[in-house]
């Protein structure tokens, strides 16, 4: 049986975990559905964070709130991509975490969210921490534990 006590683990700080905002793919308020379905279809990533020009957060586009937007009852209304914005589609209600937040906040949002954004406390975007990373630190850590 692996036992990994919790302290050993919430030892690592939220920044070794961050992916920094300069290697997040990202849209912009005012950009349109277009704009945000190319970036998201290109970097392969399902939903990526909305920023403003200030890289301020306000939410997450994603490719299938893109896609129910322009679903109809009869056809695909693909006119909607040029006319209609990002922040009318975007979902607001986020997973986010301050960078002095506790790690055990980051645990549990990431059982339920791919990844989490980070922002300082105006509210300026610093980065992203995903699953991923958060697991590959618990399997190193395990990987010690089973070492010693
Ligand atoms: O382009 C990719 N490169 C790599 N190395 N892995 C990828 C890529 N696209 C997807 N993956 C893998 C990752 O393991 O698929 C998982 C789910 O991707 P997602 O959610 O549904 O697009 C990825 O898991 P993850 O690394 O834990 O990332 C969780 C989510 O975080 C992703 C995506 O929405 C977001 N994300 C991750 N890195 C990002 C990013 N968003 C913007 N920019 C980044 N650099």
């Amino acid at each position: 049986m692996i036992s990994l006590h919790s302290s050993e683990f919430s030892k690592n700080t939220l920044d070794q975990l961050l992916i920094p905002a300069e290697r997040v793919a990202h849209v912009q308020i005012g950009n349109s559905l277009e704009h945000a379905l190319l970036v998201l279809t290109k970097t392969g990533y399902t939903a990526v964070p909305v920023l403003d020009a200030a890289y301020k957060l306000h939410g997450l586009i994603s490719t299938p709130l893109i896609l129910d937007h322009i679903t109809g009852i009869e056809r695909i209304q693909f006119e909607h991509l040029d006319q209609s914005k990002v922040e009318h589609v975007m979902k607001k209600e986020i997973p986010r975490i301050h960078t002095n937040g506790h790690f055990q906040k980051a645990l549990s949002l990431l059982v339920d969210h791919p990844f989490i954004c980070v922002e300082d406390q105006d509210g300026f975007f610093i980065g992203i921490i995903t699953r991923r990373a958060l697991l590959k630190q618990l399997q190193k850590n395990i990987r010690l534990i089973n070492e010693t």
